[in-house]
Order: structure tokens, then sequence, then C-alpha cells
């Protein structure tokens, strides 16, 4: 049979390392759904096109190629934009596809029908249309500039008639992507001086690191500079937070101790650290800041950026691993008792099942080479600090975006990615809601992921937004009557209800040797948000 043009683009893609799609249909789009399953590149249905998205942001994260999600046009497009921005601001390379009208429909006052180029402009790096005899130049610029530092998404339309019509074109594989640029001898020769000269210096990693192709070199740099470390909610993990040096992450729960050491530095070394996570004016106080990263960082005029080392982050690492030990300025000492009090000040004694308590139980029920994917609400501020990552890349989390929503297909991402790796969900009831119907998707794709759902009944970080700017609690509370037990299961996944901190241990145990998903709902009291987080 001839190729038509949705046979060569899912070949092209297949040749650009992607091995699935995750997506929701219409009729414009099994023209391509058809060449999929022809071509043996699996599509994936999500209850949403956002979670698809969210998963092709987090399949883009794990496997270092493009992750992929689909799309009808119209409210299929403006579903999707949830997620990819996800991967615009969070850095993920990803292609989304649109599936619409035909050519000579496009602009037209159609059903369904907008302008997908003006809707995805702003998150993405190109939105762009394939064309007859124009689809795998069109597809190669789309790979090569999602893989391209800064990596991120991009999004092709697709007519249907262009899917269907006979392919003019052969497949061949896209090339290497272009390599980032290399740093200044000069700028590192200045920032050497400034760190001999330091006393107490800091290093503060964050989430473009994570991109590195070597993360080696960054720790050789603070063991050998004996440099105490803080990372990023993203950048957890990079290096192992039970090293002697690690001080945790910043600018989550507890927040003001963090901020605290940290103004008794006298330079702090951000190493990867992009601002959208979180802006230096935040946390930096008066302290100069030493700036490594592939670009300049964005600051509040109150902000010192003493010196910048810009350029490929993997060449100035390893540049800075081969200084000089420039003499210690803290003891090991400090460091530990920093880190203790600060663990121990993130859980507070409270009478009921506290959320830190059920945290920490799935953290310790997890092997070393686990994943953890979870959502965005209070209890990522209470995860992002009390929770001690081990590994590169077992930590998911949106940061830059922070929506809602991305937890479950999140982990179901990462399940498919790596399937003999144990992944486990945490879920704010809130995110739960908004997203519960992505189990049916763990459910048909037989994955062993146990659902942890933090029931506490509100809206919790928004309801301690409102206790701090006194104002009163209202539209945050999601069950007013309390709790009653949960259902039988969800979508056919069986859920069992939690109430005091023994019993997760159990529950998950069974999960985690499940041979599909699990809903655990732990009823939590988040009385102690009010002190954990946002203090
Ligand atoms: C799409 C989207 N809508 C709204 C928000 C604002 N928001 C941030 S956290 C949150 C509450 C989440 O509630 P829940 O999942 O129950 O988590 P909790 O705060 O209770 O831990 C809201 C509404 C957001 N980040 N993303
Ligand atoms: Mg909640």
């Amino acid at each position: 049979m001839p190729l038509n043009n949705a046979d060569l683009i899912v070949e092209v893609l297949k040749a650009g390392g992607i091995r699935h799609g995750f997506g929701v249909p219409s009729g414009n789009v099994l023209p391509l759904m058809e060449a999929m399953r022809r071509g043996g590149m699996r599509f994936i249905l999500t209850a949403h096109e956002g979670s698809a998205a969210f998963a092709a942001d987090v399949s883009g994260r794990l496997t270092g190629k493009p992750g992929l999600c689909i799309a009808t046009l119209g409210p299929g497009a403006t579903n999707l934009t949830t997620g990819v921005g996800s991967a615009w601001l969070d850095r993920s390379p990803l292609i989304a596809i649109t599936c619409t009208l035909n050519e000579a429909q496009l602009g037209r006052r159609m059903q369904m029908w907008i302008d997908h180029a003006a809707l995805f402009k702003p998150i993405t790096k190109a939105s762009m249309t394939l064309r007859r005899g124009n689809i795998v130049q069109t597809l190669r610029d789309a790979l090569r500039l999602a893989m391209t530092e800064p990596v991120g998404p991009v999004h092709l339309d697709l007519p249907e008639d262009v899917a269907l019509a006979q392919a003019e074109e052969t497949p061949h594989p896209v090339g290497d992507v272009s390599a980032r640029q290399e740093f200044d001898p000069a700028a590192l020769e200045r920032a050497s001086r400034m760190l001999a000269s330091a006393r107490r210096p800091i290093a503060v990693i964050g989430m473009n690191a994570m991109r590195m192709r070597e993360s080696g070199t960054l720790r050789a740099f603070i063991e050998r500079q004996r440099l105490p470390f803080f990372t990023t909610t993203v950048a957890k993990g990079l290096i192992d937070e039970r090293h002697p040096l690690s001080l945790g992450c910043i600018e989550r729960a507890k927040r003001k101790m963090q901020r605290r050491f940290i103004q008794e530095s006298d330079l702090i070394v951000g190493l990867g650290y992009d601002t959208v996570e979180v802006e230096y004016e935040a946390w930096a106080g008066n302290t100069p800041i030493l700036h490594v990263d592939d670009a300049s960082a964005d600051v509040d005029k109150s902000v010192e950026i003493a010196h910048e080392v810009l350029g490929d982050l993997d060449v100035s690492a390893t540049a800075l691993a081969d200084l000089p030990y420039a003499g210690v300025r803290w003891s090991e000492d400090l460091v530990r008792r920093h880190r203790e009090a600060f663990q121990k000040a993130l859980r507070p004694a409270v009478p009921g099942f506290a959320p830190h308590q059920a945290i920490d139980v799935v953290r310790q029920l997890l092997p070393e080479d686990r994943i953890l994917a979870f959502d965005v609400g209070a209890h990522t501020h209470q995860i992002a600090s009390q929770w001690a990552a081990y590994a590169p890349r077992t930590f998911l989390i949106t940061n830059g975006w922070s929506s809602m929503g991305f937890g479950i297909p999140a982990a179901i991402a990462a399940k498919l990615a790596e399937p003999q790796r144990p992944v486990v969900c945490i879920v704010g009831d809130g995110c739960f809601q908004m997203t519960c119907g992505e189990l049916a998707v763990a459910r048909r794709e037989r994955l062993a992921i146990p659902f942890v759902v933090l029931d506490d009944q509100w809206l919790s970080l928004i309801k301690v937004k409102q206790e701090r700017r006194n104002f009163e609690h209202y539209g945050t509370q999601l069950f007013a009557e309390g709790y009653s037990a949960p259902p039988a299961h969800y979508f056919g996944v069986p859920a069992v209800g939690v109430r005091e901190p023994g019993a997760p241990k159990q529950a998950l145990a069974t999960a985690l040797s499940a041979n599909g998903p699990t809903v655990i709902e732990a009823v939590v009291d988040p009385a102690h948000y009010s002190d954990t987080v946002f203090d």
C-alpha cells in the first residue's frame, strides 16, 4: 500500500525516537491514528487533552526525546494548551499535533475552527503547518527545534486532507541537534577569583541543571569547594540529598528558615538557576550572586548579580570542577544541624493524621530507584521540603507552570517510559477532582501505580493564603460535611481509605505489588500547613 502523509509523519517521528503519543481523537484525528496503528507507534487515549500534554511533557523529560500529544481542532487544541504551557515554562521537548480541517477550509467560519497558530504562539517555540511535499522538512525542523537548548514545545497543524494525501517524499532521519554555545574563559577566571575571595559561599542548583548531559561534574565542583548547596524544587535529586553538604529545597515549606541560612552567606552561586521557578529577589537578600547558566538571569533591581558565566552548562561545570579548592568556609557540623532543625520544623506534632506523616510513609516504603510524581498545592510545598530525593529525574513536578492536574498524567507517562521502576503519585484532593478521569488510562494500560490522595477536604494552599492575608475562608472548601468512606472503585480502579499514620503502610505495600493502579485516600488534617506552608 502506498504511504500517505500520515504514515510518513509516523515514520519520521519514530526515527526521532518517539515511541507513543497521548491524546483524544476526533474524526479529523483518525487518519493520523490509523497511521500510528499501522506504523507501530502507540496512541494512548487520555481522558482530557491537557493530561495528554502533561504526559508528553514528562515523556520528554524522562526519555530525552520529544514527547508527543495529539488533539483535534478548536476545543481539543485549547484543552491541549494547559499541558503544552508546562513544557514551555518547565522546558521539556514536546511535539503537539492538532489535526484540523482540510487545507482549503482553514480560516473560514466553520465548526470548531480557531486560529491555532495564534493560540500556540505564546507557549511554543514555533507553530507550523504540515503541507504536501514539505512534511519531512517541517518535521525535521520541529524535532530539531524542540530538542535544541533551551528545549521546549513545538506545535504542528495537520490538515485532514494533507494527512490522507499520498506521500510525495521519503522519510529520512533527523540529524544531530546543534551543540550549545561555548563559555567565555575570562568569565570563568573572574568567577574563580570571586569564589576564592568569598568566606561563606553557598550554591543553589536550579532546574536547568537537570538537563545537563553529565551531572557528576556539578557534584565534583561542589565537593571540591565544599560548598553547602540548596536546590529548587525541580532540581531535587540532581545530587543525592543525603549528601553531607545538602541543605534541601528553597522557597517551599518552612522557607524562612532556609532564607535565614542563605542570608548568612556572602556569595550565592546559582547553578542552572532559572528564575521561572522562583525569582532571586524572593530569597537572596543582599548577598551578591554569581549566576552560572545558559542564559542571563531575569532579576529585579534590588538584586545584585555580581557576575555571570553564560554558555553550555556542561562546559562551565567541567571548568568549575577543575578549579583548585579555595579553602574551607563552613563547618559540616553547622550544615548538619541546620538540615536536622529544618526537617524537624517541617513535622510539627499534631493530634490527628498529618500530611507530613502520610508523605513520610510513602518515602519510607519506596525503593531507591523509585519515581514520585506529585501535583500542585500545599502538599507540593510540604513534599518539596520534607522529601529526600536520591537521584535525578525521580521527582516529577511542574514548577514553572505550576498547574494543578500535572500529577496523575505525569505518573502515567513515567510508568510507560520506565515500566520496570516503581512509580508513586501523590495528589491533593482538589487536583484529584480535576483529573481523576485519567485513572481509567492507568487501568487500561495496567499500570501498577499507587495514587495517594491527600484528602484534606480543602484547596489548602489557597486556604492558607486566605489566612495570611486576613481574608475569610470562602470558596476553598471541597467537602463541607466531612469525609465518608471512599467508593469501592473509581472507573474500576480499587480505592481504599486510610485514616491514621500507621495505616497507609499496608495499603501502599499492597498497591506497589498489585498488577494495576490503586487509589489510597489518606484522610489527613491540614492544620499544620498553616504553620509550615508560606511561613
Ligand atoms: C490550573 C490551576 N488552577 C488553579 C491553581 C491555583 N491553585 C494552586 S494550588 C490549589 C489548590 C490545590 O488543592 P489540592 O489539590 O486539594 O491541594 P492542597 O493545597 O489541599 O494540598 C489551587 C486552586 C493552579 N495552580 N492551577
Ligand atoms: Mg486539598
